[in-house]
């Protein structure tokens, strides 16, 4: 059943949707007007068809970028793939709609359908998290941060977080964003050994600073993170806490990884990043509703984040992304979408071990999560991260390149690379085929001459075969 409550609020106007009710519409249309619905369905059947008629560029530019994504191997660990269901949902109707306001509190009219899109994704994002809150209104895991910190901090006031270079996340107080422009930051920083997130050493710097908010939570580092230690520290600094569990998302819904809902204030994500529509999240847990000075008022934390959603940050929501969103949040609570998430860990594994056997320094030996992060300049003299993104792409292999903890290198070439199997697993790859990609990705790292920092030599032949068997195995795994 759907709540009689939108999050802390009371549905207004006696709409309060129940599950069944939505159901019962459907059966209702199907029913009794089954000419709609065909019609409905024949209108968005239609959609690829009258972009083709419409703007001949804009298709051709489609279907090559889906044939990128046939032929290559999709291995950056911010990517997922969504669904066909998600992307109907994104390219419906429902893209059309203008509100303001969250549920029971709208703006403008018209919203008697939304409404109940709005809530049913709520409703499933709270589920899916185990969570006592959830906002869909997010454009953005950047536009959920950005709502956080707008909420709880003036201008000047402290974070302390994971800096960039360190794995961290450039909403997180990097200075060519605006939480590094409008906030006092401090970071933190991982062993220079070990690479692993010191908690000693953050909770004595929290204690001696006192910021206002602590960030956990990263976008290159791939082992767990403690979240419950992470709520010590905060309460120990009388800080909030935000845990932007982006990149780790589907395994913190699946149970792979430790939920940090009930330790943070507030919990952030993406929603492209465990596999829904593009967009962002904020839920909350047991602090839900605990209490905060606002603008000479004393209101609920899950209120104080609405209000600065909506006027606060954002404007209309996306409701084709919010429709998304619910598409998702159903999938990710099936048996499915739990069980690939361990899958996802486990391929990463067996392409971390088969990489370090292979001679690679992957940071840390090996991963808890999705991700793999490996050294390629101590790999072979000269290698930098530029030069290993590009030369692996021309063989249809895409990573991304990325700055590593105390790397000596600038962010546009890198000592690092990263790699991610969220895509690769949902398109049912498993052991032999991580064997087989670290296989893939040696040869052409080895094979690379190096002539600069940014330059090297290309051996077609290498290429060309590269490329054969990339194509091979797409082919045998297509998207799903
Ligand atoms: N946060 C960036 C990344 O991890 O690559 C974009 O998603």
């Amino acid at each position: 059943m759907l709540p009689d409550k939108h999050n802390g609020r009371k549905l207004c106007g006696g709409k309060v949707g129940t599950l069944k009710s939505v159901s019962d519409r459907v059966i209702e249309v199907v029913g009794k007007g089954f000419e709609r619905l065909q019609s409905c369905e024949e209108y968005h059947a239609g959609v690829l068809n009258g972009l083709r008629e419409a703007d001949l560029r804009v298709y051709e530019l489609l279907t090559r970028e889906y044939e990128r994504l046939q032929s290559s191997l999709q291995l950056i660990a911010a990517e997922n793939q969504c669904s066909r269901a998600v992307l109907a949902a994104l390219g419906s109707v429902i893209q059309n709609k203008t509100t303001e306001g969250f549920v029971g509190a709208r703006y403008h009219g018209g919203c008697e359908v939304v409404d109940d899109v709005e809530t049913l994704a709520v409703s499933r994002a709270r589920d899916a998290f185990g969570a006592r809150y959830a906002n869909v209104q997010p454009h953005s895991g950047t536009a959920a941060n950005q709502i956080v910190l707008t909420a709880l901090l003036e201008p000047g006031e402290k974070i302390l977080s994971l800096g960039l270079d360190q794995g961290g996340h450039l909403s997180h107080g990097a200075r060519v964003s605006f939480s590094g422009k409008f906030f006092d930051v401090a970071n933190y920083y991982v062993d220079r050994e070990t690479f692993l997130l010191d908690y000693d050493a953050i909770r004595a710097k929290a204690v001696q600073l006192r910021p206002k908010l602590i960030i956990c939570g990263t976008s290159a580092y791939s082992r767990a993170i403690d979240f419950e230690r992470f709520r010590e520290i905060a309460d120990e600094a009388g800080a909030y806490l935000m845990a932007d569990i982006s990149h780790i998302a589907g395994l913190v819904m699946a149970g792979a990884h430790q939920s940090p809902v009930d330790y943070a204030h507030f919990t952030t994500t993406s929603t492209y990043k465990p596999g829904g529509p593009r967009g962002g999240l904020i839920v909350m847990g047991k602090d839900y509703d605990r209490k905060i000075k606002a603008g000479g008022k004393t209101v609920a934390l899950w209120e104080h984040i609405e209000k600065t959603t909506f006027p606060g940050v954002q404007g209309t929501p996306y409701l084709n992304n919010v429709a998304g969103k619910a598409v998702f949040f159903k999938e990710a609570l099936s048996d499915e979408y739990r069980a690939r998430q361990f899958k996802i860990i486990e391929n990463a594994k067996r392409l971390a071990e088969e990489l370090v056997d292979l001679g690679y320094d992957v940071l840390t030996g090996g991963t808890d999560n999705h991700m793999v992060l490996i050294n390629v300049g101590n790999f072979k003299e000269g290698l930098t991260g530029a030069i290993a993104q590009r030369r692996l792409e021309e063989c249809g292999i895409v990573v991304n390149m990325n700055r590593l903890p105390y790397d000596t290198k600038s962010s546009a070439i890198t000592s690092g690379v990263r790699l991610g199997t969220p895509i690769v697993t949902k398109n049912g790859m498993g052991d032999k085929e991580m064997d087989e990609v670290a296989v893939l990705v040696d040869a052409v790292l080895k094979g690379v001459k190096i002539i600069s920092d940014g330059e090297y030599e290309i051996d077609e032949s290498l290429k060309n075969e590269t490329r054969d068997r990339v194509k091979e195995l797409c082919r045998r795994f297509p998207m799903r």
